[in-house]
């Protein structure tokens, strides 16, 4: 009896200076992350500290507009504000990837700005930041556990060894709900890791050290400007390249790094443009290295590529899809150049099947089809029957699935996964079963295959189905990322690597292998397709995505190309960009700073379909072409600013123009014994 006088105690004095004090300190912070968090409450109201006279945030924002660098508008702007009172200053970190010190006296920015790519670091000092809810999950759970345990007289939790005095079903009642809210606070006031109950820092998704950006870098073969809905494609839906837009930013003035295959990747992966590039071309390997089979002149071992950037920063790198630089044992093969691990096709030209016999791993050949269905064939007569070219497995399924697995396998370390996905390229190959998805009306004519490729029953169905199956396959690896939880720390670029495909000669109804471009309006008002340097053959659609860095659903028509990928993953990883690339980095524009301008040129010099060489500089492009024959064509120049379509050929006007384009593009071109290009007049 005196013994449970002296818990009854116990549990008062317990009660009134433990649970009950730390029950409001816990329900004061509950309100103040409320407060920060609610629409309504204005941020000059959010003055804080007693000792400190700190400006409001009104007047920190006012600070940021007030250096144009930052491209600050309003608080959308602002990726984290981190404010510490006990050095009376503010860190603000930027959407733009600019960070600045304020000085909270006087608002004034304190440090010049700088911009950082490992611009993470943890915070301290009791700060705090708008936009996260981190401290509310766990101060509110927690709050509640320590009143409810009050209230109820739950008080044995706080007393284990007085619960022996209750009896036994009490004791068991007592703990299991005590072990209930303790399951509720754990489950709702920690949402991660990172967190504990005192934790100053806030739970973060962005990576801090240990943690860096992942990319995934998807490339379509042949998709044109505006072959998908965000680019104004209206009969293809493409729903998950869509939502990636809405959800990221749309360049509208993005170039592939060549108007055909091989050379694009080159520009890609070597981050110089094809005046500097090693592989200008689509030629075989076996031109010059009759050892080798199949795939594509390869790129020496002496270049230095993206992939190989990102490894040896540490990154897992693997490519899945067409790779087209170089033959397996070359020195240009994938696992040469800086991937670990390859899994698709090594040549392209066997990529014009989606049926083939073999696909690669790494140097190891694996059969898919002991019954291949090839990508080209006699032209038909009669009926044509899609089912007849359809084989055992369908390669772009396999190659997503060995991709998926990647991504599985490397979900919690830093990757770097590139997907050369080989749709919407021809052969007409798409899974016979999308096909009546696509309205009957569209396929009066089937393609006989008169420029050498598979016929097809239904082309314009076909071809839709190919870009859906693409749309389709980048769903799925988004699909992933948000699985795994890395969507905000996974920077996605989607992108083509030419433009729409070209016409054949001898079936003029259709283009190449059955594509009708023109019925799809695949390059909007552009003129040229794939194997041009004008608009149509090179500007290209490019989607990019980091929640919480890349504003969403923002638009940006800075002229941009793929030399210039190199330079922006660098910075995005934190490594410096080699000397000697052609590009500039993205980063900031692709995080929305309005500030960034493109001061150099933009080169194409290509050997192929003629002989073509093309610069833009500014609003200007200087083209000319049929450089390989005996009479090329004169210079052209373009306004793209107000003739995107490149109707109007300003040469004759501006003399000057033609002459600065000229002289870039003759001090921009090196030799290239094996791509030559001349310009005439040397
Ligand atoms: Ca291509």
């Amino acid at each position: 009896m005196k013994l449970n006088l002296l818990t009854r105690r116990i549990h008062y004095w317990a009660t009134a200076f433990v649970a009950v004090p730390f029950a409001l300190v816990l329900l004061t912070g509950t309100l103040l992350q409320l407060k920060k968090q609610l629409p309504w409450v204005q941020p000059t109201e959010m003055r804080g500290g007693k000792s400190f006279n700190w400006v409001g945030f009104q007047e920190v924002l006012g600070a940021l507009k007030n250096r144009p660098e930052l491209g600050i508008q309003d608080w959308n702007d602002v990726q984290r504000l981190d404010i510490r009172p006990s050095k009376g200053l503010a860190k603000a970190i930027l959407h733009s990837g600019w960070e600045v010190q304020l000085d909270l006296e006087n608002g004034q920015v304190l440090q010049q700005a700088i911009r950082r790519s490992d611009w993470i670091e943890s915070l301290h000092d009791g700060s705090y930041f708008a936009g996260n809810w981190s401290k509310l999950g766990v101060f509110l759970p927690a709050a509640i556990v320590v009143l409810v345990m009050w209230i109820t007289g739950l008080w044995m939790f706080w007393l284990p060894f007085a619960v022996k005095l209750r009896r036994k079903r009490a004791a068991v009642r007592t703990k299991a709900i005590a072990i209930f809210w303790v399951f509720l606070a754990a489950t709702f006031g920690a949402p991660s890791r990172e967190t504990s109950l005192f934790a100053s820092q806030p739970i973060t998704s962005q990576p801090t050290q240990a943690q860096p950006y992942n990319v995934v870098f998807i490339l379509a073969d042949d998709l044109g400007w505006a072959e998908l809905g965000s680019y104004g494609q209206k009969k293809i839906s493409t729903p998950h390249l869509d939502r990636l837009a809405s959800e990221g930013v749309r360049f509208t003035e993005h170039y592939s790094g060549a108007p055909v295959c091989a050379p694009s990747r080159c520009v890609l992966m070597t981050g110089k443009h094809l005046g500097h590039a090693e592989i200008r071309g689509n030629l075989q390997a076996k031109v010059n290295f009759p050892e080798f089979s199949e795939g594509q002149h390869p790129i020496s071992s002496q270049a230095y590529t993206l992939a190989e950037m990102f490894q040896r920063s540490g990154y897992k790198t693997g490519a899945f899809g067409k790779w087209g630089l170089g033959p397996v044992g070359s020195t240009g093969d994938p696992t040469e150049q800086g991937f670990e691990q390859f899994f698709g096709y090594n040549c392209q030209a066997i990529a014009h099947s989606y049926y083939p016999r073999f696909l690669w791993r790494n140097r190891e050949s694996i059969e898919i089809n002991p019954k291949p269905i090839p990508g080209h064939t006699k032209p038909e007569e009669g009926e044509i029957a899609a089912e007849r070219w359809v084989g055992e497995t369908y390669a772009p399924y396999r190659i997503l699935s060995e991709a998926e697995a990647f991504l599985n396998e490397n979900a919690n370390q830093p990757f770097f996964l590139y997907l050369p996905f080989i749709q919407p390229h021809v052969a007409m190959h798409p899974p016979v079963s999308e096909l009546s998805s696509f309205p009957e009306s569209w396929d009066e004519v089937p393609y006989r295959g008169g420029n050498g490729y598979l016929p097809h029953p239904r082309p314009r169905a076909a071809y839709a189905a190919m870009i859906k199956e693409l749309d389709t396959s980048v769903g799925r690896i988004l699909a992933l990322l948000k699985q795994h939880r890395i969507e905000e720390r996974t920077l996605v670029v989607f992108t083509s690597d030419n433009g729409a495909t070209h016409a054949g000669s001898k079936e003029p109804r259709f283009h190449v292998g059955g594509a009708d471009p023109v019925f799809f309006e695949s390059t909007a008002d552009l003129k040229g397709y794939k194997g041009s340097v004008y608009e149509g053959g090179i500007r290209v659609p490019m989607i990019a995505r980091l929640p919480g860095r890349i504003p969403a659903g923002s638009v940006s028509d800075l002229p941009s190309y793929f030399a210039d990928w190199f330079p922006t993953l660098a910075e995005l990883i934190g490594q410096q960009t080699p000397e000697g690339l052609d590009g500039i980095s993205l980063l900031p524009e692709l995080c929305g700073a309005s500030s960034v301008k493109r001061r150099p040129p933009m080169v194409w010099v290509f050997p192929e379909y003629g002989g073509q060489v093309a610069v833009r500089f500014g609003n200007h492009k200087l083209v000319r072409r049929g450089l390989a024959g005996k009479n090329p064509s004169g210079w052209e120049l373009y306004d793209l600013k107000s003739d995107r379509g490149e109707r109007d050929n300003l040469a004759d006007r501006f003399p000057e123009l033609v002459d600065e384009g000229v002289k870039i593009l003759r001090s921009e071109m090196e030799e290239n014994p094996i791509f030559p290009v001349r310009v005439p007049g040397e």
